[in-house]
Parts: C-alpha cells; sequence; structure tokens
C-alpha cells in the first residue's frame, strides 16, 4: 500500500516526468548588485534557488517581496518558484535547482514531513540547504544548514498572554468560548502556534478558558471566512477568536459581521502577522491585537546565503525579531508598516 511519503514521490516521479514544474510559477532574476559587482566572494556571480510556499496571504506577498529585492540588492541570480501551497510542486522545483546546479537552496516547506529524500539529492550533489520562515521535521539534522524564521509556538504563547490583556480592557468576566482558526493543516506555524497558545491555556487558565471549535482556514481569506461562518452556525456564543494569521481573521470578520455580530466587540480577535490590512482591521476595532510575525527575511537570508557559500559558521536558527500590538497602538503605528 502506498504510503504519504512514496506516494508523494511517486506523484512526483510521473510528474516531474510529465513536466510537472510547469505546474509551479517559475521566474529568474539576474542582476549585478548596485556597485555592479558580482555579488559574491571571487567574482562568480552566486545563484540561489527558491522555492516558495505560495502566495497565499499578505504575509506571503510581502516575504516573497522581500526575498527578491534583497536577492537583487546582494546581486545574485535568483531561480525562484512559487509552489501554489503543493509540496509536490517544492520537492519538483528544489530537483529542478538541483540539475541547475544552483550554488545554494533556500526554501520555505509548506508542510514540516516529507522532505528527506530530496533534501538527500541535493546534499549528494552537496548543494547546500538553508530554510526560511518554516522548519521541517527530519530525524537528519544534516540535511539542511540553518533555519531563518520566527518562533512560532512563542508567537502561539504571546497570543495568549495578549488575550490576557484584551479580555480585561473588555471587562470580560467568567468562562471564555474560543474559536480557533488554524492554518495549513501539517504546517510549523499552525502547529506551533496552537501547541504556544495551549500551553498557556494549561498552565494558566485551566478552569475558565476552553477551546469549543477548531478547524484549518489554511491561512487564506477565503478559508477563514467559510469556516468561521461554519463555527457561528455551530457555536453561536463564541467570546473569542484566535487566528492563526491575519488573513484569516479578515475573513472571518466578514462572517462575523454577516451573522450580525460585531467584531472586536461581541467577537474579541487575536490574530498572528502585523500585515496592513490587519492594521486596518485593528484600527477599525475589527480586531483587538495582533501577534507581529516578521516576513521581512529577505536580508538575513541574503547575508547567510553568502556565508553558507563561503563555508562559514552559521547559527543552526537565527531567529526573526517581532513585537506585540495592542488596539489603542494601531493607528500610530500603521503608517510606519512595512509590510
Ligand atoms: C509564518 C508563515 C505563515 C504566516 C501566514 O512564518 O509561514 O504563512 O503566518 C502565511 O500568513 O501564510
Amino acid at each position: 500500500m502506498l504510503n504519504r511519503r512514496n506516494f508523494l514521490t511517486a506523484a512526483v516521479g510521473v510528474a516531474a516526468a510529465g513536466g510537472l514544474a510547469a505546474c509551479a510559477k517559475e521566474d529568474e532574476s539576474s542582476s549585478t548588485s548596485s556597485d555592479g559587482g558580482s555579488g559574491g566572494s571571487g567574482g562568480k556571480k552566486l545563484t540561489l534557488g527558491f522555492s516558495q510556499v505560495g502566495s497565499e496571504s499578505g504575509w506571503r506577498s510581502a516575504n516573497t517581496d522581500s526575498v527578491k529585492s534583497a536577492a537583487k540588492e546582494a546581486g545574485y541570480t535568483l531561480k525562484f518558484s512559487d509552489a501554489q501551497q503543493k509540496q509536490e510542486n517544492q520537492i519538483s522545483a528544489i530537483r529542478s535547482f538541483i540539475a541547475q546546479k544552483v550554488d545554494v537552496i533556500a526554501f520555505s516547506p509548506v508542510v514540516v514531513t516529507g522532505w528527506d529524500a530530496v533534501l538527500k539529492e541535493a546534499k549528494a550533489k552537496k548543494i547546500p540547504v538553508v530554510l526560511t520562515d518554516r522548519s521541517v521535521d527530519t530525524s537528519d539534522p544534516s540535511l539542511f544548514v540553518t533555519l531563518v524564521g520566527s518562533d512560532f509556538t512563542d508567537e502561539g504563547r504571546r497570543a495568549a498572554k495578549i488575550l490576557e490583556k484584551v479580555l480585561e480592557k473588555a471587562g470580560h468576566k467568567g468562562p471564555v468560548k474560543i474559536a480557533q482558526l488554524e492554518g495549513t493543516t501539517g504546517a510549523a506555524p499552525a502547529i506551533e502556534r496552537a501547541k504556544g497558545f495551549k500551553e498557556v491555556m494549561d498552565a494558566d487558565h485551566k478552569d475558565d478558558w476552553k477551546i469549543v471549535v477548531s478547524q484549518t482556514g489554511d491561512f487564506t481569506r477565503a478559508g477563514g471566512k467559510q469556516v468561521m461562518a461554519a463555527f457561528l452556525q455551530s457555536n453561536p456564543d463564541i467570546d473569542v477568536l484566535f487566528a492563526h494569521n491575519d488573513d484569516m481573521g479578515i475573513g472571518a470578520i466578514q462572517a462575523i459581521e454577516a451573522a450580525g455580530k460585531k467584531p472586536g466587540k461581541d467577537i474579541l480577535i487575536v490574530t498572528v502577522d502585523g500585515v496592513k490590512d490587519g492594521f486596518v482591521a485593528m484600527s477599525e476595532g475589527k480586531i483587538n491585537a495582533i501577534v507581529e510575525c516578521n516576513p521581512l527575511l529577505g536580508p538575513q537570508l541574503m547575508e547567510v546565503v553568502q556565508k553558507v557559500k563561503d563555508g562559514e559558521t552559521v547559527e543552526r536558527w537565527i531567529k526573526t525579531k517581532e513585537s506585540d500590538f495592542m488596539q489603542d497602538q494601531a493607528k500610530e503605528a500603521l503608517p510606519t508598516r512595512k509590510y
């Protein structure tokens, strides 16, 4: 019987023969840095193969822009592939980068499992792999050099801690019924944000907080709207929504309003990311707090890529710095938001 990993390999094997790469959107941008240099030690222009999850959210678009502009600034040749949230497209893109003999491969894995086979192929060809944004589950730590990205478990903890402040500010007393809109099933941010939030719940709110319903909205606005509408059918007395990203929260706001309720008042909302539209919703009083997850990883990624290419030692996890915002900070912060 085909298990998930065999199935994926088989699918990729067949699809690669049939040109699966055509399913992913690929583009290549090559440029010289501002000083006309060739981007890297020794004059040869560094070539980076980058496989992106997709374009599912405002966060992802800002992340893509950051990677592309930083590669241009560094003078690297960037081979960029958009996997449209399909793991098989990412695996196919990584195989394509290996075949093209790029200097370094970087990618944001759409889910945590199923990468060992293709990463072993990169290792066999001595092409270093850098993870950005999301991590992978692997039994062989040598399959990637480092992760440039956020601590999603801590983001989950921070979401629970800021919800305490939101509840206090709203004067909420007594039990708290929570709906959770999860990110993409199997994705590191979805797994870890839920884990961090639950850690705080179990430690400090065993008796008063309860997650009454939880389901994936796949990090998209459409998903958030659709699932929240279903939540309101089955649980009309929800007090709080914890959405794993702003986009699902913004979709949920549409469903909450369609149900004749006031988002930010009848249902308190905490989200993660901090994209501009999230801050707009917060300034309109519809989101109560946002835990920032910084997508502007491009500059850090290019620094690491150069060090890896030059054989320098890099930290195993290069964490991004980020803050948290309550509703009354939204208006002042909005003009300075960079994504
Ligand atoms: C988090 C990133 C997540 C964002 C979502 O680093 O992987 O994926 O929180 C995005 O908006 O879709």
